[in-house]
């Protein structure tokens, strides 16, 4: 019987071997990937609020399993711009002392209406088609959003000074395009080298 199973730990040592350089070899695995970096202006200057985006890129992405969150307060909506992965799910706040609602009039040929309702309340949705959403509240006209639900989380926003950055990009060529309310659509074909940057400047226009 011992034999027996020193001749089975004899077998299997080069695989647990194996195993062993593979755990070794994971943070190098990992690391093997880029970052996309740039800034965003028309002619005004910075454009905050773009979203940036990797058109396609293989693989599955899981959601997240925490909600995000967009709150409305001083009769605003905060962020005003929101790219999410498709599949998360959003906690609609309301902090205001007066009543508010939320919903879309289209996406992606669909409606949704999550009620008015008062401070204190939070209502989720999860978003499981992609595109563009633009969110109202029925009470306040002045009150808009957008949450951009996309196919990968290659995504990011523009800050105040119009600069965004993408990390964790793998490796390869792909199609980077820009995503802004009121400023059309731009399409660059850029490529992503492991452990390195890559600089991408966008000049937007209506
Ligand atoms: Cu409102």
């Amino acid at each position: 019987m011992m034999a027996v199973i020193k001749f089975l730990q004899v077998l299997i040592m080069p695989f647990r071997v194996l195993l062993t350089l593979l755990y070794l070899a994971l943070p190098s695995i990992v690391l093997a990937a880029g970052t996309i970096t740039g800034v965003i202006k028309d002619k005004g200057g910075a454009t905050v609020d773009t979203v940036v985006y990797i058109e396609d890129i293989a693989g599955e992405f899981a959601p997240p399993k925490e909600h995000l969150v967009m709150d409305q307060k001083n009769l605003t909506f905060t962020p005003h711009v929101m790219p999410i992965l498709i599949g998360t799910t959003v906690n609609f706040i309301n902090s205001d002392d007066v009543l508010n609602n939320i919903f879309t009039p289209s996406w992606a040929g669909r409606k949704f209406n999550l009620g008015t309702y008062p401070k204190g309340i939070v209502r989720s949705f999860t978003f499981d088609r992609l595109g563009e959403v633009v969110i109202l509240c029925n009470i306040h006209p002045e009150m808009e959003a957008y949450i951009f639900v996309l196919s990968n989380p290659f995504f990011a926003v523009t800050d105040k000074t119009g600069k965004f950055t993408i990390s964790g990009v793998p490796s390869g060529k792909y199609t980077l395009k820009t995503w802004h309310e009121r400023l059309k659509p731009q399409t660059k074909q850029i490529s992503v080298k492991e452990n390195s940057t890559t600089v991408v400047d966008f000049e937007l226009i209506r």
